[in-house]
């Protein structure tokens, strides 16, 4: 009596295959969202490299009084930030709003969609006359990040902002394009307080939204740069006190 022990028949082989072939089905994403995930991968790196950028600036650039300051945004579409000409400010309120300053900076021009990183400032750290110190108040009038627009729920991410960053997202509502136009405003609430000037209640339009992405709801990504980081960044530069 001999057994076959040759290896496997064919409807073995068959299962196998089979079974491979879910596994991998299962493993691999298809190309389509590997590419989006690639676009937010890219673009929260260039986000992090735009806070580190606005600290070198800020390293780099002394006010008339000596102190530092920071660019204010771009909104003539050129990367430059752009002030008031009879004040030097960046606006006539509290804070401005408009296009990272990408050129100043070098940074690159565009979020991995396309459109330009949206940039608001606080002016007293803006100032070409009085740079910003450590008793620059931080609290007033100051910007804030909460995980809803619902002003019943939501809760507060981190608040007492000198300058908030954001890009639009993949499908880039509220975004300033590469035209210098406005896209289409963005159609949901956690969208629409992260457009310029939009807040549904609030008229100094100082908050903003981040929370993970959700289908057809949200897919922005906002950053900022705390303060308390900014100081420790200048003392530690011998820009401060
Ligand atoms: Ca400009
Ligand atoms: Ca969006």
């Amino acid at each position: 009596m001999k057994r076959d022990t040759g290896g496997f028949t064919l409807v073995e082989l068959a299962v196998a295959l089979v079974i491979v072939t879910l596994l991998l089905g299962g493993l691999l994403m298809p190309l389509s969202a590997q590419m989006e995930q690639k676009n937010y991968n890219d673009t929260r790196q260039q986000l992090a490299e735009a806070r580190e950028a606005l600290l070198g600036y800020a390293m780099t650039h002394a006010a008339a009084d000596g102190k530092p300051y920071l660019p204010c945004p771009d909104i003539n579409n050129d990367g430059k930030e752009d002030r008031i000409a009879a004040t030097l400010k960046c606006s006539a309120a509290n804070s401005a709003e408009g296009a990272l300053p990408w050129s100043d900076l070098g940074l690159q021009a565009t979020d991995a969609w396309g459109n330009r990183l949206h940039y608001r400032v606080l002016n007293r750290f803006a100032d070409v006359n009085t740079g910003f110190s450590l008793s620059t108040p931080t609290s007033s009038n100051a910007l804030t990040v909460y995980d809803s627009s619902d002003s019943g729920t939501r809760k507060t991410v981190a608040t007492g902002l000198p300058l908030v960053l954001l890009s639009h997202g993949p499908n880039g509502f509220g975004a300033l394009n590469v035209s210098g136009g406005l896209n289409a405003a963005p159609t949901t609430a956690d969208e629409l307080a992260n457009a310029d000037g939009s807040d549904a209640d609030s008229s100094n339009d100082d908050w903003f939204v981040m929370h993970a992405p959700v289908q057809n709801d949200f897919d922005d990504i906002v950053v900022w740069l705390p303060a308390a980081v900014l100081f420790n960044r200048m003392v530690t530069a011998g820009k401060l006190p």
